[in-house]
């Protein structure tokens, strides 16, 4: 809004031409975003408070999460809020895959809100039946998909990280592609959110990975020298990215251990779910598996130990997810969480020598 309001003033007021530049508007789309919910958060978590809406400990469960009982959930709405304002402010508004990733961000969160609902408010003790969330899932990331696949000017190819040679045109299958990355990705996000600030870091990490990716993916100059696609009008998601990046930051500090808020999958899934939409419209949508590297492995070790507890009858970990399994081995929370951030940055830099790497 500020660059529609703004930059074209430019012309009486030189100063104001700086509202052109994204990186300008990255950076102050990451501080509103921080502000925003910095001012949001004691109130969200006293109106939740003051709803009852308190998480349920399974009584299954590490031992030590039972002390975490009541802590209030769905604090994800402050996310939600920090990130679509923080975006209309800063954000070039005529920009499609801007309207698009928002509409991911608030479409899973949507469904969320209401899983989270029947599962805190009205205390359905599974909220939303698994067939009928995934569903709803699928459902938006096709929209998504079938918008992309049909746009003019959108490649169907997909990148293969590291070789520069390697791009495969996937058709009209793309949009199947899309929903397998933006599913895949806001389910692993959700399963990762078992302990205080685990989810979130990495979401930090991540989103800090692809504000750069598709910064560089959207600057015709910058791609063509390191050989990537160029994407023109992908830069614009960098302005979402730092939205995302503030929003986190923010509620990081009301999730850190230990954590006075959890933000329930009003905010586990849009945040997985607009990760995957950026590294789908930012053409690195196969990095996503090394950049959410983490999560993968979260999701992972949840599909070995249920595949090998109906196979043969044993366990591979103590629990899954793998966090549950430090937990158990002995590690205190903030030890397995911030060594999972460690292993989050390890390969978020990794992928980030990808752009050099081809
Ligand atoms: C969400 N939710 C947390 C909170 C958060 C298939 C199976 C592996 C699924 C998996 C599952 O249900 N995962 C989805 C995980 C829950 O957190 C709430 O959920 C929101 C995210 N959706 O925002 O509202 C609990 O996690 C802890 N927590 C924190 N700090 C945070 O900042 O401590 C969350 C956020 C909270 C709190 O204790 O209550 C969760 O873990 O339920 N299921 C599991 O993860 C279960 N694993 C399991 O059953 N393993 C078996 C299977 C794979 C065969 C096995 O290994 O044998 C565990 N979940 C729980 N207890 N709660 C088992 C034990």
């Amino acid at each position: 809004m500020f660059y529609h309001l703004l930059y074209p003033l430019h012309t009486e007021y030189a100063f104001l031409n700086v509202f052109r530049y994204i990186t300008f508007r990255t950076i102050y789309a990451v501080l509103t975003a921080l502000v925003v919910s910095f001012l949001l958060g004691p109130a969200i978590i006293r109106w939740l408070q003051r709803l009852h809406i308190g998480q349920q400990i399974r009584e299954e469960g590490p031992k030590s999460h039972q002390s975490k009982s009541g802590t209030p959930t769905m604090g994800g709405l402050m996310i939600l809020i920090a990130v679509s304002l923080s975006t209309v402010l800063w954000a070039d508004l005529t920009n499609r895959y801007v309207w698009l990733v928002l509409l991911a961000t608030v479409g899973f969160g949507l469904i969320g809100f209401w899983d989270d609902y029947l599962k805190v408010v009205k205390r359905h003790s599974r909220g939303l039946t698994a067939r009928y969330k995934f569903g709803l899932q699928v459902l938006v990331a096709a929209v998504i998909g079938a918008a992309l696949a049909s746009s003019p000017g959108f490649s169907t190819q997909i990148t293969v990280p590291f070789m520069k040679h390697a791009h495969v045109d996937l058709g009209w299958f793309y949009a199947v592609f899309v929903i397998l990355i933006v599913v895949g990705a806001s389910n692993a996000v959700n399963l990762t959110d078992g302990l205080d600030g685990l989810a979130i870091g990495p979401i930090i990490v991540a989103a800090t990975a692809y504000m750069i990716v598709a910064y560089v993916a959207g600057n015709r100059k910058i791609a063509d020298y390191l050989l990537i696609p160029y994407v023109d009008g992908s830069g614009e998601l960098a302005v979402f990215c730092g939205a995302m990046i503030g929003a986190s930051l923010g509620f990081l500090w009301f999730n850190a251990y230990p954590a006075t808020v959890f933000m329930g999958d009003v905010g586990s899934l849009p945040l997985g779910g607009a990760l995957g939409v950026v590294a789908v419209i930012s053409k690195h949508e196969l990095l996503l598996l090394l950049v959410g590297g983490l999560f993968v492995i979260e999701a992972l070790s949840v599909i070995f130990q249920v595949a090998s507890f109906k196979s043969r009858g044993k366990r591979v970990f103590l629990m899954a997810p793998i966090h549950h399994h430090f937990e158990l081995k002995g590690w205190e929370e903030p030890k397995v969480v911030v060594r999972f951030w460690i292993i989050a940055i390890i390969l978020a830099l990794l992928s980030l020598s990808t752009l050099k790497l081809r």
